[in-house]
C-alpha cells in the first residue's frame, strides 16, 4: 500500500505539531492546520496537508512572519481590515469574521480586507465560514503572476481564486470556489511530484509553445479558463484583491518573493451580505426560490459546485483519509534534519 491511513484528529494533532516545530505561533499553527484538515477531509489533495510543505517552506525562507500579531481596523462602517502583518492569513480571517458578520446584519453588506498576509490555501473554507452565520459570501484573492492573459503567452496574472458561498437552511450551502486558471497551480505540482503528464491547454513553456510537461509549464506559463472571459475575471481579482484594499498585484507578490518560491503574499477581499436586509418578511419565499433552482440542477442528473467536496468529507468523518506515503514521509521529515 503506498499510502498511510490516518483520522482526522490524528492528522490535525500531525500538522500542528509540526507548524509549531517550523515556528508557527500556537495561534496561527491551530488556524493553519485547521484549514489543510479541511482541504483533506473535503478530497482536496492540491490543498490538503501537501500544503504543510508549502507553508514550512515559506517559513523558513523567511517569506511568512511565523509570529505576526493581525491587527484590526474599521476604515468605514461597513469596513473590517485585518493587517496579517506578514503572517498567513488564516488567523486574521478568524479574527476578522466576527466583525465582517456583524457589520453585515448592520448594513445588510459589509467587507472584510485582509491585508498583507500570505496564502496558500482555497477559499472555500473562508466563504462556508461566512455562510454558517446564514449570510451570502463571495471571496477573492491573487496570487503570484504565473498566468498569461487570454491571447498572451507571458505570466501577468494570479491563479486568482473566486469563491461563493449561499446558505441553505438546513443543508450543506451552495459553495463554488475555482481558479481563475485552467486549474490551480497545485494540481500542476501534484502532476509534476507524480510524473504525470498535463492537459496541453493547461499551459506553456517558457517560449510560449504549449506543452504536457508539468515542470515546463510551471517555468511557463499558465492559462486562464474560459479564454477571454476567464482573462476578465482573473484581471478583476487583481484589482479587488489587490489595488482596491490597498495591497499587492500577483507580478508585485512574486517580485516581494524575490525567487525564495514561497506562497503569494498580498490580500483577501471577502464580502457578506445578508438576505435578511434585502428580503426582511420575504426571505423564506425567495430561498425557496432558489432551492427550486437547485432542485432543477440536480433533478436532471447534474451536481451542484461542493457536492463532490461534500461526499469526500462524509466519508472522511466516517474512515479518516490516506495521505500518499511520500508526501507522509516528506512531512514527518520537516524539521527533523535541521
Ligand atoms: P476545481 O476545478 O477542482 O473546482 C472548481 C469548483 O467547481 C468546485 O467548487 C467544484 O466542486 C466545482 N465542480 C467541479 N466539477 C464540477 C461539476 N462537474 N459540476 C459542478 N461543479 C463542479 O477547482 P480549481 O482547480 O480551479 O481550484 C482548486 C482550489 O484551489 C480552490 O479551492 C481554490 O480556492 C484554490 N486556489 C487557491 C489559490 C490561492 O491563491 N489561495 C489560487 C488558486 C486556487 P467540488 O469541489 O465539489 O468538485
Ligand atoms: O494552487 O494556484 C494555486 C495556489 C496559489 C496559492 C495557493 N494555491
Amino acid at each position: 500500500m503506498n499510502s498511510v491511513s490516518m483520522t482526522l484528529d490524528e492528522l490535525r494533532t500531525l500538522a500542528r505539531a509540526k507548524l509549531r516545530l517550523v515556528g508557527l505561533a500556537p495561534d496561527h499553527a491551530d488556524a493553519v492546520a485547521e484549514t489543510m484538515v479541511a482541504g483533506e477531509r473535503d478530497g482536496c489533495a492540491s490543498h490538503g496537508i501537501y500544503r504543510l510543505l508549502v507553508a514550512a517552506n515559506s517559513v523558513a525562507k523567511g517569506v511568512a512572519v511565523p509570529d505576526a500579531v493581525p491587527d484590526i481596523t474599521e476604515p468605514a462602517p461597513a469596513l473590517v481590515k485585518v493587517d496579517g502583518r506578514g503572517g498567513f492569513a488564516q488567523l486574521p480571517f478568524e479574527r476578522g469574521l466576527p466583525l465582517l458578520v456583524e457589520k453585515a446584519r448592520r448594513h445588510g453588506i459589509a467587507a472584510l480586507a485582509v491585508t498583507n498576509s500570505v496564502h496558500f490555501a482555497a477559499l472555500w473554507p473562508e466563504v462556508e465560514a461566512v455562510t454558517a452565520h446564514g449570510l451570502v459570501a463571495l471571496a477573492f484573492t491573487p496570487s503570484h503572476a504565473w498566468v498569461a492573459p487570454a491571447g498572451g503567452t507571458k505570466p501577468v496574472f494570479g491563479t486568482n481564486p473566486i469563491a461563493f458561498g449561499w446558505p441553505r437552511p438546513g443543508r450543506d450551502p451552495f459553495v463554488f470556489d475555482f481558479a481563475t486558471s485552467a486549474v490551480a497551480r497545485g494540481e500542476i505540482e501534484l502532476h509534476r511530484r507524480a510524473g504525470k503528464p498535463v492537459p496541453e491547454d493547461w499551459g506553456y513553456d517558457a517560449a510560449g509553445n504549449p506543452t504536457t510537461d508539468a515542470a515546463s509549464v510551471l517555468d511557463g506559463a499558465m492559462r486562464t479558463f474560459g479564454g477571454h472571459k476567464g482573462s476578465a475575471l482573473a484581471a478583476m481579482v487583481e484589482l479587488l484583491a489587490g489595488p482596491l484594499i490597498g495591497d499587492m498585484t500577483s507580478a508585485e507578490s512574486l517580485a516581494a518573493d524575490g525567487g525564495r518560491m514561497g506562497s503569494p503574499i498580498g490580500g483577501e477581499l471577502v464580502i457578506a451580505l445578508d438576505p435578511a436586509g434585502f428580503l426582511g418578511a420575504g426571505l423564506a419565499g425567495r430561498f425557496a426560490a432558489a432551492e427550486a433552482m437547485f432542485d432543477s440542477i440536480e433533478g436532471q442528473g447534474a451536481r451542484l459546485p461542493s457536492a463532490r467536496r461534500y461526499a469526500a468529507r462524509a466519508t472522511s468523518l466516517r474512515d479518516g483519509v490516506r495521505i500518499p506515503a511520500q508526501l507522509h514521509a516528506d512531512i514527518l521529515a520537516i524539521g527533523s534534519n535541521g
